[in-house]
């Protein structure tokens, strides 16, 4: 599935683990997107294990690879996963879908639509991308497809939508509505400055909402995604990621380097992988299976 597989599948082949093997592995990493500081800690910590456990032959050393990084990822899995508990059903969940440009914030909403569904959810969209006419239709075919109402409106901004949209799921007694919003750039201010402004508007309409503000990362931006997550997360607080497009020729290191980036302090969970274009290509992250799918 990731590009690192390829790399790696001859080295943990091959027939012994010296100095040039160990070189071999750093530089595979680093081409994967787990970034260059991640690596090196890795790194040190391999040939420390390697040592303790006096572990010299490739599948050896893969199992504590698979081990350290499982270790590093670990704080990024959310215990329990929001996907699957919802605390209070009878106020809507709120959950707030950012990203930029084509990053597969839509796509994501029509899987956690049916995702939800599959629960026994009610769900409710609202058509926040009010820039472009096609993406209003393109979520209200993800509408079609799961069966659910798309809260639209003509000409208006993002945070009246919003605004209309928890209203109307108050009303229906809809257990989630799921936001989605415009692509923007964590550096175009005024775009931000209206992200943080739809937030309000939803915490005013509902206290608490929203629930859950997602990021949704390509999996393909390598260490420019690290840039995005840090960049959203200072403005707006994120409480979540679903990193999409894994399925393609994606490296998968980004979350490694995340998970680095975001070792101390609050953080945004990982909660589901994008792995494909189909509505049930999503994936709920765990630490373990991910670092044993990266090495395997
Ligand atoms: N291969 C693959 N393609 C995806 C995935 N998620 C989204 N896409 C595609 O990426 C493109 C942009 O997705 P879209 O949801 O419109 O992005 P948005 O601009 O963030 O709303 C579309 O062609 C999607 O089919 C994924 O997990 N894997
Ligand atoms: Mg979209």
């Amino acid at each position: 599935m990731f590009g690192l597989r390829k790399t790696l599948g001859s080295l943990f082949k091959s027939n012994q683990t010296d100095e040039a093997w160990f070189e071999a592995l750093e530089e595979s990493l680093i081409l994967s997107d787990v970034g260059l500081p991640t690596t090196q800690q890795l790194i040190i910590k391999l040939r420390k294990a390697a040592k303790s456990e006096k572990a010299s032959n490739p599948e050896a050393l893969q199992a504590l690879l698979i081990d350290e990084v499982a270790t590093l990822l670990s704080p990024l899995e959310p215990k329990p996963n929001p996907l699957y508990i919802h605390a209070d059903m009878n106020v809507p969940e709120v959950w707030l879908i950012i990203g930029v440009n084509g990053a597969g914030k839509t796509t994501t909403i029509g899987k956690l639509c049916r995702l939800f569904q599959s629960q026994g959810k009610s769900v409710l969209l609202a058509a926040g991308d009010t820039f472009r006419a096609a993406a209003r239709n393109q979520l209200q075919e993800w509408g079609g497809r799961n069966q659910v109402d798309v809260i639209t409106q003509e000409g208006g901004d993002a945070a009246a939508v919003a605004h209309d949209a928890i209203h109307s799921a108050i009303s229906r007694k809809s257990n989630i509505l799921i936001i989605d919003t415009a692509g923007r750039l964590a550096t175009q201010d005024h775009l931000m400055e209206e992200l943080k402004k739809v937030k309000r508007v939803i915490g005013k309409a509902l206290p608490g909402a929203p629930h859950q503000t997602l990021l949704i990362l390509d999996g393909n931006t390598g260490q420019n995604g690290l840039s995005q997550v840090k960049a959203f997360h200072a403005a707006l607080g994120l409480t979540g990621l679903v990193v999409t497009k894994l399925d393609g020729t994606a490296k998968g290191g980004v979350i490694c380097a995340l998970a680095h980036t975001f070792q101390n302090g609050p953080k945004p969970a990982v909660l589901a992988l994008g792995k494909g274009e189909g509505i049930d290509d999503l994936t709920p992250f765990t630490a373990r299976q991910y670092s044993n799918e990266l090495f395997n």
